[in-house]
């Protein structure tokens, strides 16, 4: 960390307003950004969140594990891998009513978007046609509808697409450098792949990455540096606070510093300006004030409700007098 006197010129704009919405951000660029001063950080990425957002608005989802456990995956954070000593019991793809239902009670609680996830390598093609159905089932309550599946080739998206679909969830997790220390089988391109697939069947994108896997400084800026530098930027960023698992290889990773995730947070918002940034999962671990750290550098959406796919989260009360407190409000629409 650079402490004050040793801003140069070149690394704080004249104007924090200058060139917003970038497609070249270098990893070198982004760790500068990490590296600046935390109230110079701060404050561009406020600056810029104002431009695009208002920043008392905060857009909430909820998730549900539609397919539960018994992945064919190495994800080293990933309770669902049945390669890790498995915590999580497999079950079988839920039925459409239920799903129907749950999608229910978190449009009753008040949720903007409804996130359904699998842990499948990659769909099969009469478990898509379930999905489908869910999807328009979902869209059918006036929710927003999200699905994370894994790999998807180009006539899976079509389908999804054709469903409703309005997001895909598919997270680089971490820099192109790191990943193969996290996953081995499937690579990285692989994960460029589906995103391009989704993309070009005409689904919004939700695509970030996971914090805390024992990775350096510089693979979180070569994380942001991939997002940042992608074509379009993803409409959703979720950055992920490890969630410690009994079981997986990562379940000691060390703890992040906090302020040192708040500046992730930061540059995602300075370098994707227009796109949600959601402070995804981590938060049952979290102080109140440090959630509150990171709506100030620019994250502008949570996940709601006590559960994630199969750990805990905040309870919604709780989060809706952390808002009150804050002041914030939730979001009607959202991109
Ligand atoms: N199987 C699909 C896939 O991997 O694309 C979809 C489900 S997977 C659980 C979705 C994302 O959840 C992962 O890419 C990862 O970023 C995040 N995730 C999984 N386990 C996590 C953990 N323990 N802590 C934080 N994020 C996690
Ligand atoms: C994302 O980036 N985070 C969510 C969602 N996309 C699918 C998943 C978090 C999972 C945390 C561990 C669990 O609950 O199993
Ligand atoms: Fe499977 Fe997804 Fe978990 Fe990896 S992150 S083990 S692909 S469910």
């Amino acid at each position: 960390m650079a402490d004050g006197s040793s801003i140069s010129p070149s690394t704080i704009p004249s104007s924090p307003l200058a060139s917003p919405l970038r497609h070249d951000w270098t990893r070198a660029e982004v760790q500068e950004l990490l590296d600046l001063p935390f109230p110079e950080l701060l404050y561009r990425a406020q600056t810029l969140h104002r431009q695009f957002f208002d920043p008392t608005e905060i857009q909430i989802s909820t998730l549900l594990s539609i397919k539960t456990g018994g992945c064919p995956e190495d994800c080293a954070y990933c309770p669902q891998s049945s390669r890790h000593e498995e915590r999580v019991k497999a079950e079988k793809l839920m039925a459409v009513d239920g799903v129907i239902a749950e999608a229910k009670r978190a449009k009753e609680a008040g949720a903007a978007r409804f996130c359904m996830g699998a842990a499948w390598r990659s769909p099969k093609d009469h478990d898509l046609e379930t999905v489908c159905a869910m999807i328009e089932g979902v869209k059918g309550l006036g929710l927003e509808t999200c699905v994370t599946l894994g790999m998807l080739d180009d006539t899976q998206a079509h389908k999804l697409k054709a469903a409703g679909l309005d997001y895909y969830n598919h997270n680089i997790d971490t820099s192109p450098e790191f990943y193969g220390e996290i996953i081995s089988t499937r690579t990285y391109q692989d994960r460029l792949d589906t995103l391009s697939n989704v993309r070009e069947a005409g689904i919004n994108v939700c695509c970030g990455g996971i914090v805390g896997m024992g990775e350096g400084e510089s693979d979180r800026a070569g994380m942001i540096a991939a997002l940042a530098s992608m074509p379009k930027h993803p409409e959703s960023v979720p950055i992920n606070l490890l969630v410690k698992v009994a079981g997986t290889p990562l379940s000691t990773a060390e703890d992040v510093d906090p302020l040192d995730f708040v500046r992730v947070i930061a540059a995602a918002r300075v370098t994707m300006p227009s796109s949600h940034v959601r402070l995804a999962a981590g938060r049952e671990n979290m102080s109140e004030e440090t959630q509150a750290l990171c709506f100030l550098a620019g994250a502008n959406s949570i996940f709601y409700g006590e559960r994630l796919l199969t750990t805990p989260n905040p309870a919604a009360t709780r989060d809706r007098q952390l808002l009150d407190r804050l002041g914030m409000r939730t979001s009607v629409t959202s991109n």
